[in-house]
């Protein structure tokens, strides 16, 4: 399925992560073997994601970068298979111009690039020629220098005017306004609170970078912090808290590890929406 804008998604949509790599923070190693990605993934879609987000490189904090060749052997495989027999669309995860060129050309039609457009500048260009959606995360740094790098003095404004900044470049670059998301970057170059502070701001940020947002907060290490230290497997329902958290304060996607639970919680909200006084709405 193709995508020409934004506007083209349902609203409140599942991207659903399909992580093809051996270190991922919450499912490294469990979907590295291309075939096991790609029923991941089409399990993901049947369960009610709206996109497929493939990455083949491990953003986690102090994570050791994986060459463009190496990535592009890791995803290229999945997204072709993906794109041609899930239902849904499929976005690539990756910062390099190369993987992204090579996502595209095997049929994805987001690229969702965790630096922004930073780390390689021609990714941008590389997308607006295929016409495809972009997303630009916030961060600073790279996921091995982000830790030092989470030092503000007004995260909410100091994340909007980057990532505003980020959007102009792209737009500059030839990206449609229409066709890109911009994501506030949860856990990147973020403390626990900078997260919190960025999630409580999110109709904010929204009316600051001026196109729709994409949160990703799944089964991050701050939501264990304040359950006490819960692990990645105990953070599904704090991660649900952050997921309609995200939809009811202006969130177009939110990117998830386990859509099954998250689109059951989404069916009810769209419900509750539509119910009065008087009852539940037909
Ligand atoms: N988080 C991760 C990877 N890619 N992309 C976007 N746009 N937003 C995120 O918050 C984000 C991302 C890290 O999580 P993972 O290793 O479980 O995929």
């Amino acid at each position: 399925m193709t995508l020409r804008t934004v506007a083209d998604l349902p609203r409140r949509a599942l991207m659903g992560v399909v992580n093809v790599t051996p270190d991922s923070f919450s499912d490294g190693g469990r979907y590295d073997a291309p075939e096991a990605a790609v029923a991941h993934g089409l399990a993901l879609a049947a369960a009610g994601a709206a996109l497929l987000d493939v990455g083949g490189e491990s953003t986690r904090p102090g994570a050791s970068p994986v060459d463009a060749a190496e990535e592009l052997r890791r995803t290229q495989p999945v997204v072709r298979e993906l794109a041609a027999g899930s239902p849904v669309p499929v976005s690539i995860d990756t910062t390099k111009a190369r993987v992204a060129a090579g996502a595209l050309d095997a049929g994805a039609t987001m690229v969702n690039d965790v630096s922004g457009g930073v780390l390689e500048p021609d990714i941008l260009r590389v997308v607006a020629d295929a016409g495809a959606l972009l997303v630009v995360m916030h961060t600073r740094g790279t996921p091995r220098t982000m830790r030092s790098e989470a030092s503000y003095r007004d995260v909410v404004r100091e994340v909007g005017d980057e990532l505003r900044a980020r959007v102009d470049a792209a737009i500059d670059a030839g990206v449609g306004a229409d066709a890109i998301l911009a994501d506030p970057g949860i856990g990147f170059a973020k403390t626990g609170e900078h997260n919190f502070a960025l999630l409580a701001a999110l109709p904010e940020l929204a009316a600051r970078v001026e196109v729709p947002l994409l949160v990703g907060a799944s089964r991050k290490s701050f939501l264990g912090r304040v359950l006490g230290d819960a692990s990645v497997d105990e953070r599904e329902e704090a991660t649900l808290a952050t997921t309609v958290w995200s939809f009811t304060h202006g969130a177009a996607v939110v990117r998830v590890h386990d859509v099954a639970v998250s689109a059951r919680a989404v069916q009810l909200l769209d419900v509750l929406e539509r119910s009065t006084p008087h009852g539940m709405a037909a």
